[in-house]
């Protein structure tokens, strides 16, 4: 398989660890996004969200880390995704929330506002809450 990443994206790198982890046979294109190589005519001709990571086999083409991670991770029955349903579900949980829950508030609400403390973008996402607060789960007393 194909893998098209950069290290320096939190998406490719999850990707990469389990490859390199693994010994998967995975061979990695290095796609620059600080040259902007992902958004070459010639990358998004094959990879049409113009983002990495993504990955390609002859006649495969997937996107999205979480489910290349698990595609990778079930074809070479990896034991960091166990084929036991409530053992899978619990990972599956923390992934899902690692794409919506965590990268939400962190892009939403911390990098944005961190960003630009005046924008009207972060009113506009709804973000009213600290990361913290919503990241966090409550501590119970005594
Ligand atoms: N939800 C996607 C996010 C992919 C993504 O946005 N990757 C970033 C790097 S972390 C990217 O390629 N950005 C380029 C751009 O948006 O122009 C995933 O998990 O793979």
């Amino acid at each position: 398989m194909k893998l098209y990443a950069d290290p320096i994206s939190t998406t490719s790198r999850p990707v990469l660890l389990l490859a390199a982890e693994s010994g998967a046979d995975v061979e990695v294109e290095f796609i620059d996004l600080f040259k902007g190589a992902h958004m070459q005519p010639s990358y998004a001709a094959i990879i049409r969200t113009a983002a990495c990571p993504a990955s390609r086999t002859v006649n495969f083409r997937l996107n999205e880390s979480s489910a290349i991670l698990k595609y990778v991770a079930d074809k070479i029955g990896s034991p960091t995704y166990p084929k036991d349903p409530k053992k899978r579900a619990k990972i599956n949980e923390l992934m899902d929330w690692f794409n919506t829950g965590l990268y939400r508030d962190f892009g939403l609400q911390f990098r944005l506002s961190a960003d630009f403390p005046q924008s009207e973008a972060r009113k506009r996402s709804g973000a009213s809450r600290q990361p913290s607060s919503s990241a966090a789960p409550k501590r119970r007393r005594g």
